[in-house]
C-alpha cells in the first residue's frame, strides 16, 4: 500500500490556497492548511469550494518561528507551499514593515525550519511579477532571466523571498522552487484587487445596491490569468526532476479600463455612466505595464493558460450578479452568505435595516 502525499499550505484562507487545496485533494493528497488564530475566522472560501471539512487546519504564522517548526512537525509534509504574504500592493506602501516581515522574513522563516527539520522537503515559493518593475516596452514581455526592479515595499519584500528560495537552493540543495506568477483572478478574489472590485460594484449597480465605482490608475496594464490554472502550474513545479523558477502568464495584456468596460458590458451597461476617478486610488508608484511570457512553462511543465482575460472578468461578474440577486431574493443573507468579506457584510447588514 503507498501512503498518501502531504501537502502543507501556508495561506489556506486566501484566494489560492483553496483552489490549490482543491486540485492537491483531487489528486488524493493528505493536505494541511495553515491559518492565523484570529478572532473571526476566514474560512469562506474553503466553504465555497466545498473543502472545508477535506483540509486538516492547523494554526500558524510566518512570523512566528516556533509556530513554523510546530506545524512542521505536525503535518510531515512532503511537499510546502508557501503563500502566505500581505499580498496588497497599495497596502504596502502603508505597512512597509509589516510587509516585509510577512513576505521577506516570513518566507526566511519557513525555509530555516524547513532546513532544521527536514531539508528534503519540497518548498514552493510563491513569488510575483511584481519584482520586475516598471519596464521599457522593448523589454517586455518579461520572462525569467528578464532584469528585476522593484516599485514598491511589497515587490522588493517578494524579491528578497526570491532571492532566498534560489540561495537555499544553491547553498543547501534543497528543493526550492520560485513560481513567478502573473495576475489571476477569479470569483473568490479579495474585494480589494481591482478585477474583483469592478465586477462586484457592476453588478451591485445592475441591482440598484450601489450608485458609483471610484477607481484609480485606469491605464495600467496587467496580464490577468485564471487562479485555478495557476495553481496547477505549482504543482508541476515540485514535481520536476530540478528545482527552478518559472514565469507563469497568459502572453496577453489588457488595461484596468477594458476590464470595467467589460464588466459592465457584461450587465447591458456603460461604464462611462457610473465610474468616477479618485486620486486616493492611485499609488505613489505604479506598475504601468506587466505582460509575461510563459514559454519556459510551456516547454518545461506542459503548462498552458486556457482562460483570457475578457472571459474572465465575464466570468466573475456572472457570479457576482448571481450572488447579490440571491441575496435580494431573500435566499442567503449577509451575516451568512458565504463569499463576501465582513466589510461588506457589514454594509449590507445596513442595507437591510
Ligand atoms: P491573498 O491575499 O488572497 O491570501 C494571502 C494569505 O496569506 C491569506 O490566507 C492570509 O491569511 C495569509 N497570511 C497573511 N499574513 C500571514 C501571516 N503572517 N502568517 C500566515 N499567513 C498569513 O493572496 P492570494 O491567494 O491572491 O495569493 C497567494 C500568494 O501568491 C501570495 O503570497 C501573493 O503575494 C502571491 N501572488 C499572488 C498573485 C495573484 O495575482 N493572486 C500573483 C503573484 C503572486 P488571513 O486570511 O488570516 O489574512
Ligand atoms: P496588483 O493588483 O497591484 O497588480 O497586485 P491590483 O488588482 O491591486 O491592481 C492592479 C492595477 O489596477 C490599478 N487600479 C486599482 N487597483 C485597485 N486595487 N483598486 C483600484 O481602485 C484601482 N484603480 C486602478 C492599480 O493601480 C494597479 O495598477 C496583484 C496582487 O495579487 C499581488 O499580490 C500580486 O503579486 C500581483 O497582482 C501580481
Amino acid at each position: 500500500m503507498t501512503t498518501a502525499r502531504v501537502a502543507l499550505i501556508t495561506g489556506i484562507t486566501g484566494q489560492d490556497g483553496p483552489y490549490l487545496a482543491r486540485f492537491l485533494l483531487a489528486k488524493d493528497y493528505k493536505v494541511f492548511g495553515v491559518y492565523r488564530r484570529v478572532s473571526t475566522p476566514n474560512f469562506w472560501r474553503l466553504q465555497a469550494l466545498d473543502i472545508y471539512d477535506k483540509v486538516q487546519l492547523v494554526s500558524g504564522d510566518v512570523t512566528d518561528m516556533a509556530s513554523l517548526l510546530e506545524v512542521l512537525s505536525i503535518a510531515k509534509p512532503d511537499e510546502v507551499y508557501n503563500l502566505a504574504a500581505q499580498s496588497f500592493v497599495g497596502a504596502s506602501f502603508e505597512t512597509p514593515l509589516t510587509t516585509a516581515d510577512v513576505d521577506a522574513i516570513g518566507a526566511t522563516r519557513l525555509l530555516e525550519a524547513i532546513r532544521i527539520i527536514n531539508p528534503r522537503i519540497k518548498f514552493y515559493q510563491a513569488s510575483s511579477s511584481e519584482i520586475y518593475g516598471n519596464m521599457k516596452p522593448e523589454n517586455l514581455p518579461i520572462d525569467e532571466n528578464t532584469p528585476k526592479c522593484p516599485v514598491s515595499p511589497y515587490a522588493a519584500a517578494k524579491l528578497y523571498s526570491y532571492h532566498m528560495a534560489r540561495i537555499y537552493r544553491e547553498a543547501y540543495g534543497m528543493f526550492a522552487a520560485n513560481g513567478i506568477l502573473f495576475n489571476h483572478e477569479s470569483p473568490l478574489r479579495g474585494l480589494e484587487f481591482v478585477t474583483r472590485k469592478v465586477t462586484n460594484a457592476a453588478a451591485k449597480i445592475k441591482l440598484g445596491l450601489q450608485r458609483e465605482l471610484v477607481m484609480g490608475n485606469m491605464e495600467a496594464r496587467r496580464d490577468w490569468g485564471y487562479a485555478p490554472e495557476y495553481v496547477e502550474a505549482m504543482w508541476l513545479m515540485l514535481q520536476q526532476p530540478e528545482p527552478s523558477d518559472f514565469v507563469i502568464a497568459t502572453g496577453s495584456s489588457h488595461s484596468v479600463r477594458e476590464i470595467v468596460e467589460e464588466a459592465f458590458r457584461t450587465l447591458g451597461m456603460d461604464w462611462r455612466d457610473y465610474v468616477r476617478i479618485d486620486p486616493r486610488f492611485f499609488r505613489p508608484i505604479d506598475v504601468n505595464h506587466l505582460v509575461g511570457d510563459a514559454s519556459k512553462a510551456k516547454q518545461t511543465l506542459g503548462w498552458t493558460p486556457r482562460t483570457d482575460a475578457l472571459s474572465l472578468i465575464r466570468l466573475m461578474t456572472e457570479s457576482d450578479h448571481r450572488c447579490w440577486q440571491q441575496y435580494l431574493a431573500g435566499q442567503i443573507f449577509p451575516w451568512d452568505a458565504p463569499n463576501y468579506p465582513s466589510e461588506d457584510r457589514i454594509s449590507r447588514r445596513g442595507l437591510l435595516a
